[in-house]
């Protein structure tokens, strides 16, 4: 396959309600996207990168430079047969993997258009539909938190995750659980404790959670091992899963029982895939999770969660959720039952709204390949 040119560009987009974590909080997105051009084909990526290096070491400006200096030459200049080949052509760039999955990602779309395929069956995907949750945000109030869950309880949600931080815990749980004691619930902490706070989790035990999300550091695995022993509920990793081999180390060492699996973060589709095959032959579930994006990702994100081990709820929800005009068509919707419907339809099965796009973008680059003469 020979790529004719790459197009990187940058959009703004505002979220339809402020989206607070543990590190801080987002009321607009700035999304890199990138445009594979080939055989009179266009292959959509999106960069989960955020504006700031708060959730991982990459932000939409590094990604903007690697993708324009490193990445994006590197694979004009390869003659690649299957995307697969994309994490070897990368190689030499260490880490940078959401610059890196946005490209590769967008090579799984055209692929998948080439032989007149969904991408869902590409990956390998089985799963017809798919079963969602929502990601919530710290609340001004728990008024507010009690308003929003049961706005996503009602929407038919089958898991609900809050984020938590020391201080915003205990409280909110002990809300949603007089209010709502039957719905799957799970909470996210971004990395906010430490392990000295082990005693105060373990208290979090009471709340029949599903999981808690990355509780300690960011890299670590021993501290999470040492906590996973002292809590009945499971520890789930998300920033700590970069690959395979973390993903295996996180399993042998009992780190946790649960992977949420990004394709930002770990760099692409082959390397989640290869997340998803280790956690499945070992009997960890998987889930997909969010990092807020605009209709492109998540169309990636419903066929990547259409492979069999994802069995539990992931953070795949409806773009309206996020977004009063999606950049594609359809918009993502979730039936009353929670679940997503994976398009079968060559690509992503969702139409890039390109005049949306061209509009909210804020700057554009184009790489061509080299004419030989
Ligand atoms: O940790 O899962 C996370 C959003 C930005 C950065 C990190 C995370 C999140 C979410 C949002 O939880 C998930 C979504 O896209 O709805
Ligand atoms: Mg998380």
């Amino acid at each position: 396959m020979k790529i004719d040119a790459i197009n990187i560009r940058e959009i703004q987009m505002q979220l339809v309600h402020p989206f607070e974590t543990s590190f801080g909080r987002t009321t607009h997105r700035r999304i890199l996207l990138v445009e594979l051009r080939a055989e009179g084909l266009i292959g959509w990526g999106e960069c989960t990168a955020g504006e700031h290096p708060y959730f991982s070491e990459e932000s939409i400006d590094t990604a903007w430079t690697v993708l324009l200096n490193e990445l994006a030459p590197a694979l004009l200049a390869a003659d690649y047969s299957h995307p697969g080949q994309c994490p070897h052509i990368f190689g030499k760039v260490r880490g940078n993997r959401m610059a890196k999955a946005a490209l590769e990602n967008a090579t799984w779309d055209l692929q998948a258009q080439m032989e007149g395929i969904s991408i869902s069956h590409l990956l390998g995907g089985v799963r017809k539909t798919i079963p969602c949750g929502v990601s919530i945000g710290i609340q001004p109030s728990i008024a507010k938190l009690l308003d929003v869950v049961g706005g996503a309880v009602a929407d038919g949600y089958q898991r609900i995750k809050i984020k938590c931080k020391a201080g915003w815990d205990v409280e909110p749980l002990e809300a949603i659980r007089h209010r709502f004691p039957e719905i799957t619930l799970s909470i996210d902490a971004n990395s906010a404790y430490r392990f000295r706070d082990a005693d105060h989790l373990v208290t979090l035990d009471d709340f029949q959670l599903l999981m808690i999300e990355q509780p300690l550091w960011a890299d670590d695995f021993y501290f999470h091992s040492l906590l996973q022993k002292r809590l009945e509920t499971a520890i789930c990793l998300d920033e700590s899963i970069r690959n395979r081999r973390d993903a295996l180390a996180a399993i042998e060492m009992e780190s946790c029982r649960i992977i949420n699996v990004k394709l930002g973060r770990v760099g692409g589709f082959s390397e989640a895939i290869a997340v998803h095959n280790v956690a499945h032959e070992r009997g960890i579930p998987v889930w997909c999770g969010g990092m807020l994006e605009s209709g492109i990702g998540r169309s990636h994100n419903i066929a990547l969660s259409s492979l069999e081990n994802f069995k539990l709820p992931g953070d795949v929800s409806a773009s309206s959720r996020y977004w009063h005009e999606d950049i594609i068509e359809p918009e993502v919707t979730v039936s009353p039952k929670g679940v997503i419907t994976v398009p079968q339809t060559p690509g992503r099965g969702f139409e890039v709204r390109t005049d949306l796009v061209e509009k909210l973008t804020t700057r554009k680059e184009e790489i061509r390949a080299l004419q030989l003469v």
